[in-house]
């Protein structure tokens, strides 16, 4: 197929597209290891190295490289690259280089560059980058000691609203000579935040990313070096809740997993001047109290804050400890210890609220004007004693008040008691709340906006993507699908950030995890939640809907756990990363055959759970609709699902060594397409099942529909859409995965399009018409029943970003050349909409897309990445109505060739102006 589609590319002229008289600036930048920015204590002992080549002229490619890696940033400085001298290396491979030099030990420094040869010149990376390994041999761990305080006080309860006051902790170290480097270790579980001398360590908040404690520990690790000094030091730690001590301690011990009380173990590793060093480690030396001022930190419930309780300079040496104990050895949390590969959250940006209101009760309403996560920051003056209580919400009710129904029994409430000494400023430390709204009360005076400040908080992440189009609705979803991905990122993939839930439920990120990949670097953070994944399979090799598996649901199901497959299958489709799926195959392998020997009866997948979750129901009040013909049969859904993971599971097989295992994927499949066809396809209607639009359409997006009859399906599929559906959305969770890109592969993208601009009812439109700022969970969000129906869920996103970027801007990754090497720019110029502006930073760097047209012209900017390249499908057949970079097309030398109405070019490198008459 590729082979006759380059040799029917046309040589016009020799003219070359680049500007290559021009002086060559190529720089080399983004230096990456793991695709960590900063990559301190990791967890591989052959790390994977990538920078990105910057050009100002066209038609660069990468020849060679070199690589350089000392111990030292002095070796390094002097060329000196005592752990890997890669020598140059001819090779175009500028991400996911594997490192092969010495052997890398326990706590090994690296610090390197990369010599980059082009076809335009080479150039030097400008930075130097570093990376550390993490502790890796867990004897080095074995006389470290978990501590805590395995006691409650009198106002902590292990209830249903759990409650628990934070852990202090002091050491004094006396460091006896010159530091020249240090490090510390630390986990710190559920939640820590580390001080040394005082100051806080790092600027991560809820730290570290949460797990299965007893599965695998995640430490952070700290370059602290400029905080120490010789002679006194002090280290100081607080401990919260997070997901350890969990948030419903004791309700349904059978489906809530709990870990116990919060506990912590750290090693500060010191390497003095004069080359000796020093481990100082956790022991029952160090002092802890649980009478400072954080009365409670429940992530569901809020935290409650006493300033009258401060201790001032607790980290520092300057304190007096007397009324401290010294804390506890308890047990260690049982998982494997590793290193956080993937960053912590932060503080990501800040809003400033847009009105505040008071009400008959003598309260205030809060308005963000945004449904955000993270908290609020109190700027506040009044007596000692004064108290704030914050509650938080998403929207209001009709009255004014705060609809807080479909928060389930989450209390989402923060307590400021002030201490009085002028002005207080105050955030919260271990919780966070999903929230537009808050109602303030016990406030001394009366409140201003410039009292609060909201703080955005989700996993250190780059936004990667942006996008801008004609039509302002869909404008708007993007907004909103931007706040409601960011707010549910908090070290895993949460379900909601609001209720009493925020599960990392598997089936929300399914096809939905691929389109968030163009708006985040999610790259880090999906590849630990295959982990995540991984830990929480059972040993016969069953997976759960959540992962972690906080909540126990081992339900053996298709459509939710089969995302361990399809979000690997992303990370190597955006980000070329052929490591995880090696990492995972076994594992993955292990689930599907479970699943086959388990559940496949008369070759189809008999088990479903869930169905096409959340299809717009009969009656706006409903949550789930019980109308057989809104709903679409389980086994067809598992059996399809199942279908199309033999085929990822079949390109995994080749990347993983494990070619052997493809004709065990290649037998089910055909024996799955067949039974499927006989039992769901209706040849007298040319449908499937019950005919829904799901039904038909997972046969034809995974291609167990016939070739003979595809048209004949879509057609009816269409129909169904356009006039039963008047031109409306009935797709669930499932179908709606598939639904926008099936429509214009079929050649409908202006269907599709009507869907994405639609604001009537059940739309995404709809849901901006009523206000939204994020996505809901329901189609009919502003009037089912509160029980299940938050504000900020992305799972009804399904492949509308995806859409929004491959489709409309024309930015996908050729699935042959993984991570965007080649780049196929093929917008839907005729779906409807009249310009795209759109950008997405790649691992090669920054692609555009920027197009506009009208009747009788299209200009569309581009721009390729260096060591990157484009195929480009202009809409025309008439190769002389092309221009690129103001001179005729068919006065260059590039390849095109005429293919279904489309001139295809390919261009390299660069940024390019056509113009299509
Ligand atoms: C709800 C969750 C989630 C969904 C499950 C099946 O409780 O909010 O989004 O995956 O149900």
């Amino acid at each position: 197929m590729k082979k006759i589609f380059l040799s029917t590319f046309i040589l016009i002229a020799s003219v070359c597209f680049s500007l290559a008289k021009a002086q060559n600036k190529i720089s080399v930048t983004n230096l990456q290891c793991e695709m960590l920015n900063n990559p301190e204590g990791i967890d591989v002992l052959r790390p994977r190295l990538s920078w990105q080549i910057k050009s100002d002229v066209n038609d660069v490619k990468q020849t060679a490289y070199q690589i350089l890696i000392a111990s030292t940033l002095e070796n390094l400085n002097a060329n000196k690259a005592d752990l890997w001298d890669s020598g140059k290396v001819n090779s175009d491979e500028s991400v996911n280089v594997v490192y092969k030099g010495k052997k890398l030990k326990d706590r090994q420094n690296a610090f390197w560059k990369v010599i980059v040869f082009t076809n335009k010149g080479e150039a030097k990376s400008i930075e130097n980058a570093h990376f550390s390994i993490g502790i890796l041999t867990y004897a080095d761990w074995k006389s470290t000691r978990w501590i805590g305080y395995e006691k409650l006080s009198k106002d902590d309860s292990i209830s249903q609203f759990s409650k628990l006051s934070a852990r202090y902790l002091r050491k004094e170290i006396n460091l006896k000579k010159q530091v020249k480097n240090a490090k510390v270790y630390i986990m710190g579980m559920g939640l820590y935040e580390l001080y040394i001398n005082g100051n806080k360590i790092g600027d991560q908040v809820l730290a570290p990313v949460p797990t299965d404690y007893t599965k695998n520990v995640k430490y952070n690790v700290f370059d602290v070096t400029s905080q120490l000094k010789e002679g006194k030091n002090m280290l100081g730690t607080i401990l919260g809740n997070g997901r350890f001590f969990a948030m419903r301690q004791d309700y349904k011990p059978y489906k809530i997993k709990s870990f116990g009380l919060p506990k912590m173990a750290l090693q500060l590793f010191v390497e003095y001047t004069d080359g000796t060093s020093e481990v100082i480690r956790t022991d029952d030396t160090w002092k802890l109290t649980t009478e400072g001022p954080i009365l409670a930190n429940n992530e569901y419930d809020g935290e409650e804050y006493d300033a009258r309780k401060e201790m001032k300079g607790w980290n520092t040496t300057n304190f007096d400890d007397k009324n401290w104990v010294n804390a506890r050895y308890v047990q260690e949390p049982g998982g494997f210890y590793e290193a956080q590969m993937t960053p912590n959250m932060k503080i990501k940006g800040e809003v400033k609220p847009i009105s505040i209101k008071a009400t008959a009760k003598g309260t205030y309403i809060l308005d963000m004007g945004q449904n955000m996560v993270g908290w609020l920051q109190l700027k506040i003056k009044g007596k000692s004693g004064d108290q704030v209580t914050m509650k938080f919400a998403e929207s209001l009710q009709a009255d004014g008040s705060l609809y807080i129904a479909n928060l389930r029994d989450a209390k989402t409430t923060d307590i400021y008691t002030l201490k009085g000494e002028g002005e207080e400023i105050w955030e919260p430390r271990f919780i966070f709340h999903g929230f537009r709204f808050v109602e303030i009360s016990g406030f001394p005076g009366k409140p201003t906006l410039d009292n609060f400040v909201g703080k955005v908080v989700y996993d250190d992440m780059k936004t990667t993507g942006t996008f801008e189009s004609s039509n302002a609705t869909m404008n708007q979803i993007f907004k909103n699908a931007w706040w409601g991905i960011s707010g549910n990122y908090k070290g895993m993939p949460l379900d909601c950030p609001q209720r009493n839930e925020r599960q990392p439920w598997l089936g929300d990120r399914t096809t939905g995890a691929y389109g968030e990949s163009f708006l985040f670097n999610n790259q880090t953070l999906y590849a630990k939640w295959l982990d995540d994944i991984k830990y929480s399979q059972t040993q016969d090799g069953g997976l759960p809907d959540v992962a972690p598996a906080f909540w126990r649901y081992y339900g053996d199901n298709v459509t939710w756990p089969g995302t361990y497959i399809t979000v690997a299958d992303m990370l190597y489709q955006q980000f070329g990363d052929q490591e995880v799926i090696k990492k995972q195959y076994h594992s993955m392998k292990k689930w599907m055959v479970y699943m086959e020997e388990n559940y496949l009866q008369n070759d189809l997948m008999d088990k479903d759970k869930y169905g096409d979750w959340c299809v717009p129901p009969e009656s706006l009040e409903l949550i789930r609709s019980k109308d057989p013909a809104r709903l679409t049969d389980g086994q067809l859904l598992s059996s399809a699902f199942y279908y199309q993971l033999l085929g990822i599971m079949k390109k995994f097989a080749k990347i993983s060594n494990a070619e052997s295992d493809i004709a065990y994927y290649d037998d089910l499949a055909v024996r799955i397409k067949k039974a499927f066809n006989t039992k769901f396809f209706n040849a007298a209607t040319n449908t499937y099942a019950n005919n829904t639009v799901t039904a038909n359409l997972l046969p034809l997006y995974f291609g167990i529909v016939p070739e003979d009859i595809k048209e004949k399906v879509f057609q009816n599929m269409v129909h169904e859409i356009e006039v039963n559906k008047n031109g409306h959305i009935s797709t669930g969770v499932i179908g709606t995965q598939f639904l926008m890109r099936t429509l214009t592969n079929f050649g409908r993208g202006d269907l599709a399009f009507k869907l994405a601009s639609n604001k009537t009812y059940p739309s995404w439109g709809f849901m901006v018409e009523n206000g939204a700022t994020t996505i809901w969970e329901l189609w009919n969000g502003n009037t089912a029943d509160p029980s299940m129906n938050s504000q900020n869920h992305v799972m009804l996103l399904g492949d509308l970003l995806i859409w929004y970027y491959e489709n409309m801007a024309g930015i996908k990754s050729n699935p042959e050349t993984p991570g965007f090497k080649q780049i196929i720019m093929k917008p839907d110029f005729n779906a409807g909409l009249t310009y795209v502006n759109a950008s997405y930073e790649s691992i090669y760097g920054l692609i555009k897309s920027d197009w506009k047209k009208n009747k009788s012209a299209l200009e569309w900017k581009i721009t390729i990445p260096a060591n990157s390249s484009a195929v480009v499908y202009l809409p025309t057949n008439n190769a002389s109505s092309v221009m690129v970079n103001n001179q005729k097309l068919t006065q260059l030398s590039t390849f095109f060739k005429i293919e279904k109405n489309n001139l295809v070019l390919n261009l390299p490198s660069g940024t390019y102006i056509l113009n299509v008459k």
